[in-house]
C-alpha cells in the first residue's frame, strides 16, 4: 500500500512528523458499505476462568510513561497492573499480527502483507469450539473493510489496516463470515445495546484516540472515558469478563516494556488494585485464551508464552 511522508513540522512543537495513509476513495467505500453484510454471533461457552475477553491496544507509548499518566495509573488501581509485560517488536503492526496469530510472519513494517489462506489465527481456535469473536475497529467505514480511512472533513488518518489484527490473513480476508465480524464502533453500540456482544473481542480505538496520532494523555483520558461506564453496564461486563487494556508497543528506544493491566468482573475482588510482576507478552494473550476455553495451540509462539491465570 502506497504511502508518502507528510511534515507536519510546527504543529505547536508536539508532533514532528506523521506517516499519511492513502485512504480508500470515499466513492468506493459508499457502495462497498451498501452491500457489506455484517454479522453479530453470541455464544455462552464457559470458560476455564472467564466467559468473555475484551482486549484492547493503545499505541506506542513505554511503561515508564504510560504508568505516569493519571487516567492510567487510575485504571491500573481498578484492576491487576501487568508490571513486567513487554511487547513483541517494533513498528506497531507485526505487534497486532502477533495477537491473533502468535507470530510476526517475518513483517517488520507498517506496509501491506498478506499472510497465506493456511496459516491460521485465533479465530480458527474459538470457531471449532464455538466461542463467538468479533473486532471492532473505531471509524472502520463499514464491516469488512480492507483499506485505509481518513477523517473526510480533516483529512486526518482515521481507521488504519496495520491495527486491525486479522486483516493480514487470507484466512480472514477470503472468508465473507469473518469479514462480517470486523466491525465499527457504531456495530459495537449496536451491539452492546442489543445484548449481543460475543465472548472473544479485539478493539482498536481511531488514530487519534489510541494516541498514535496525538498522546499518551489523549490515549489515558479515551481508554478511562470510554472504560468506566462499561464496566458498570451489564451488557459489557457479564459475569466472568476479563479485560486487558494494553499497548502495541513502546518507544523504539526503550526496553519495549508496556502498560497492561486486567479489568472486569472476572478479576477477584481480592486483587484489585495489585499488580503481578510475572513476565508477559502479546504472546500471552492467544495462550491465555487457549487455556481458559481449552482450544489448543496455533503451534506457534503461544506454546512457549505465559498464560495471566
Ligand atoms: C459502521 O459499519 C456499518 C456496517 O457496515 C455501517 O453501516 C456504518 O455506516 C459504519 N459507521 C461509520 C461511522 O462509518
Ligand atoms: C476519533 O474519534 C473521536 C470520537 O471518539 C473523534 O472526535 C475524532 O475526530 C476521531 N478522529 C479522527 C481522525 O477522525
Ligand atoms: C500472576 O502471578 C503468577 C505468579 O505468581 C500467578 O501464577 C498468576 O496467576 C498471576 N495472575 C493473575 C492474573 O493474578
Amino acid at each position: 500500500m502506497a504511502l508518502f511522508r507528510l511534515s507536519l513540522l510546527g504543529l505547536a512543537g508536539s508532533v514532528a512528523a506523521q506517516t499519511q495513509y492513502t485512504s480508500t476513495a470515499p466513492a468506493a467505500v459508499a457502495k462497498a458499505a451498501a452491500t457489506a453484510l455484517t454479522e453479530s454471533p453470541t455464544s455462552n461457552v464457559a470458560g476455564n476462568t472467564f466467559d468473555r475477553f475484551v482486549q484492547i491496544f493503545l499505541e506506542n507509548t513505554d511503561y515508564s510513561q504510560a504508568i505516569k499518566d493519571p487516567n492510567l495509573a487510575y485504571l491500573a488501581s481498578q484492576g491487576i497492573s501487568l508490571t513486567n509485560y513487554f511487547a513483541i517488536t517494533h513498528p506497531s503492526q507485526p505487534n497486532y499480527v502477533a495477537a491473533a496469530g502468535a507470530n510476526t510472519f517475518g513483517i517488520s513494517d507498517d506496509n501491506f502483507h498478506r499472510i497465506s489462506s493456511t496459516t491460521k489465527t485465533i479465530v480458527d481456535l474459538l470457531e471449532a469450539k464455538g466461542v463467538s469473536w468479533s473486532i471492532y475497529q473505531e471509524d472502520m467505514p463499514y464491516s469488512g473493510f480492507e483499506g485505509n480511512w481518513v477523517n473526510q472533513v480533516t483529512g486526518a488518518n482515521d481507521y488504519v489496516r496495520k491495527h486491525n489484527p486479522l486483516m493480514s490473513f487470507d484466512s480472514i480476508t477470503s472468508n465473507t463470515d469473518r469479514l462480517a465480524k470486523c466491525k465499527n464502533f457504531t456495530m459495537f453500540n449496536r451491539d452492546l445495546a442489543a445484548n449481543k456482544l460475543p465472548q472473544w473481542m479485539f478493539i482498536t480505538p481511531n488514530m487519534t484516540n489510541d494516541g498514535h496520532d496525538t498522546s499518551v494523555t489523549v490515549a489515558g483520558q479515551w481508554a478511562r472515558n470510554w472504560l468506566t461506564p462499561l464496566l458498570s453496564n451489564p451488557n459489557f461486563n457479564i459475569p466472568r469478563t476479563l479485560v486487558i487494556l494494553t499497548f502495541d508497543e513502546g518507544s523504539t528506544t526503550g526496553t519495549n516494556q508496556i502498560y497492561a493491566v486486567l479489568l472486569g468482573s472476572a478479576v477477584p475482588s481480592a486483587k484489585v488494585g495489585t499488580t503481578n510482576n510475572t513476565r508477559y507478552n502479546h504472546y500471552s494473550l492467544t495462550k491465555t485464551v487457549e487455556l481458559n476455553w481449552g482450544l489448543g495451540s496455533l503451534g506457534q509462539n503461544d506454546v512457549g508464552a505465559s498464560a495471566f491465570f
